[in-house]
């Protein structure tokens, strides 16, 4: 694979999608002409298992189901439209991946993160994000912008321990990972934000030029 890729994550509400926009722009305007996408989606398959996901049933949805959905979707855009990207040379950034399988099934839904790994290998090998920018906010203020801006999904209706074990999951692993993940603190103004996204601007468009 030679092109790069990053992986945007975050609880509801943090400012992955704003903030996404914000650095494919920084790119583009740098000569760069990233591929954007998101999980789960980014294909026409893989986007109608996510409106499965997503929409709320009269049924509940089991764990295992959503789980193997997650992976199922994510199967399909990697061989669609990741692994052809990073193969031409692109720069790929996804709003959302992996980690948000072990945030939300693993920390939110209590599945062994065990398990989790090993659909990873199976679907991923060895494909992993070569950069995952973790915007962190507090979960009241995450859930507030998600609640101000439009009626909540099925994820968004769980409960406030969820939503603790999704964020305490995410930091966990960057703490344990530290040369992959960028922790950015997603609660101040946008500009404040977006300021302390320079460094990763500098980074991916160090490794594109290399
Ligand atoms: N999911 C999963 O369970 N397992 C998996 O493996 C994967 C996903 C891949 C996808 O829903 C759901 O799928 C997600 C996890 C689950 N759970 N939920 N819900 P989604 O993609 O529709 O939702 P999301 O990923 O949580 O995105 P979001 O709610 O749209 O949040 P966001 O992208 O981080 O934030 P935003 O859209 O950029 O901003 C939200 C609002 O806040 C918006 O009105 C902004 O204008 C505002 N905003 C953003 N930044 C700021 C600042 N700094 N100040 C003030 N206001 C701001």
């Amino acid at each position: 694979m030679s092109g790069l890729f990053v992986t945007f994550e975050g609880p509801e509400g943090a400012g992955k999608s704003t903030n996404l926009q914000y650095l494919a722009e920084a790119l583009r305007a740098a000569g760069a002409d990233p591929l954007l996408t998101r999980e789960p989606g980014g294909t026409p398959i893989a986007e109608q298992i996510r409106g499965l996901l997503l929409a709320n049933h009269d049924e509940q949805m089991d764990d295992d189901a959503e789980l193997l959905l997650m992976f199922a979707a994510r199967a399909q855009h990697l061989n669609q439209v990741i692994r052809p990207a990073l193969a031409a040379g692109r720069i790929v950034i996804s709003d959302r991946f992996t980690d948000a399988t072990y945030a939300y099934q693993g920390g939110g839904r209590g599945i062994d993160p065990e398990r989790i790994a090993v659909l990873e290998s199976w679907v991923q090998g060895k494909l992993r994000p070569d950069l995952t920018l973790l915007f962190d906010v507090p979960v009241d203020v995450g859930l507030a912008r998600a609640k101000a801006r439009s009626a909540l999904d099925r994820f968004e209706q769980e409960e406030r321990a969820f939503f603790d074990a999704v964020r305490n999951t995410y930091l966990s692993r960057a703490a344990q990972a530290p040369e992959r993940y960028r922790v950015i603190d997603g609660s101040g103004a946008l500009a404040d934000v977006q300021a302390a996204l320079q460094p990763a601007v500098h980074w991916i468009l160090g490794q594109w030029r290399a």
